[in-house]
């Protein structure tokens, strides 16, 4: 294997860099650009003082530790070098490794070498991703329990349980039955229905367990004039967005980076809707539906009024209807305007009344389903995705089992640990590796 080099940490100016390398011919690339400061060479297990150099002299000093392979994190011999935290000096440290030998790691690449060398499972890989995104302590502790092994276990049970079905089924096709015992039909297919009920508790958990991990995004939505903009900047706590009594004030999509509670919440705000002939308006309602399709939660703001809500505004709360979504009456202050209607939390953007209360309720809505601290949560659409196919499958051997016997009900469980298989990492194929570790940063 090739030796490869990254830079471990962000990209920027701090107290210190770490770069990596990792790879079997480790030790010629550390010649051709790193020295010993105490003159005495460098060892295995070892950190020592060292002097970094490129064809234009020395380039900074630090620390060097070299760990040797298998008991490694990539599985291959490695060195950490800890260097000033300075960009130029990372790369031309890369640079310099590079001129020695080494290439330039793939982003996620060290940790793609440690699934290779089996030091981590495809779960706790992903858990390895989670640790570096997560925003919030639920997500640390999610990302844990990924790398721990813990979710891993649950997956791999749900596995043995699928397979001790199946081989039963395969096993009545052979053999008959006053050969060997079966398991009785109602018994197996309570086992089986608990296997895929388990699967798809755990798939549920996936809204909850990526806002803690990853973040949310929510948009507020409405007819124009409701006063999106007016709780867009009341939400995020500074005037950032436009706000005027003329109806289509906004017309792009903004967005900022804001905390509710402790969720870390990409808000939107949009171009409020009507009919309209202008066509920079209607583009900006149409690159709003757009962006507005991919958020995790959206906030449709009702305009407070003395009666109740508009054609609009109806329409707005009859298309959202399916989606998450939490209602906000807007402009309580007003003189003699009607009680909300039944759910819509009252406020009033204009003078910060109530606001408190809808971020309560944004919170409670984006963490629905949340299990309590300690049960599973994953935070992975690949593994939902794949909980959710076994779950389907299973359902599909349990209804076939009385009606198509036993070889269509065994097909569909093998299926199922098949999909299996592909979550844990059991079968590792090549685009399910290309997709997960596109995701990764250089160096991790
Ligand atoms: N009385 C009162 N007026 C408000 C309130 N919120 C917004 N307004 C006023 O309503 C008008 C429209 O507010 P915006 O926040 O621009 O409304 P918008 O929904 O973003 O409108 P568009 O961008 O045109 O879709 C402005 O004159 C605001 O001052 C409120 O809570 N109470
Ligand atoms: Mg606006």
């Amino acid at each position: 294997m090739p030796v490869v080099v990254g830079a471990a940490t962000a990209w920027g100016r701090a107290a210190l860099a770490v770069v990596r390398l990792s790879g079997d011919a480790l030790e010629p690339v550390l010649a051709g650009f790193c020295r010993p400061l105490s003159g005495r060479p460098f060892s295995w297990g070892r950190v020592r003082r060292a002097e970094f150099f490129d064809a234009n002299g020395i380039v900074d000093d630090g620390m060097i530790f070299l760990a040797k392979a298998p008991a490694t994190y990539t599985g291959e011999h490695t060195a950490e070098i800890t260097c000033h935290g300075n960009p130029r000096i990372v790369q031309r440290l890369l640079d310099a490794a590079i001129a020695a030998g080494a290439r330039l790691a793939e982003p996620g690449e060290f940790t793609r070498l440690a699934l290779l060398h089996g030091k981590l499972d495809l779960v706790a890989a992903e858990g390895v991703f989670q640790l570096a995104e997560a925003r919030t302590d639920r997500g640390l502790e999610i990302a844990r329990l990924a790398i721990s092994g813990t979710l891993q276990a649950d997956f791999l049970k749900i596995r043995s349980d699928l397979i001790e079905l199946a081989a039963d089924l395969e096993a009545r096709l052979d053999y008959p039955a006053d050969e060997l015992a079966y398991l009785e039909d109602d018994v197996l297919l309570a086992r089986a229905a608990a296997a895929g009920t388990y699967a798809a508790q755990i798939a549920q958990t996936y809204g909850a367990g990526k806002v803690l991990v990853e973040g949310a995004r929510v948009a507020l939505v409405g007819a124009v004039n409701a006063g999106k903009s007016s709780l867009f900047n009341a939400l995020v706590g500074r005037r950032r967005a436009l706000v005027h009594d003329t109806p289509g004030t906004t017309r792009d999509v903004l967005e900022v980076v804001t905390e509710i509670g402790d969720l870390t919440v990409t808000l939107l705000d949009t171009a409020g809707e009507r009919v309209t002939d202008d066509p920079i308006e209607a583009a900006g309602l149409a690159l709003a539906r757009e962006l507005v399709g991919e958020a995790d939660l959206l906030v449709v703001v009702l305009r407070a009024r003395t009666g109740g809500p508009d054609a609009t505004e109806t329409a707005i709360l009859e298309r959202t209807a399916g989606r998450r979504r939490v209602i906000a009456y807007n402009g309580i202050d007003r003189e003699g305007v009607a009680p909300p209607p039944p759910g819509a939390v009252p406020i009033s953007a204009l003078q910060d009344r109530g606001i408190d209360n809808l971020k309560a309720e944004i919170r409670a809505s984006l963490l629905a389903g949340e299990p309590a601290s300690g049960e599973r949560v994953i935070a992975s659409s690949r593994q939902r995705d794949a909980l959710l196919a076994v779950s389907q499958l299973v359902e599909e051997a349990v209804e076939a089992l009385p009606i198509a016997g036993p070889a269509v009900a065994g097909d569909a469980l093998t299926h199922a640990i098949a999909e299996i298989d592909a979550l844990t990492g059991a079968d590792t194929r090549e685009e399910i590796l290309d997709e997960l570790f596109s995701r990764f940063c250089i160096g991790k």
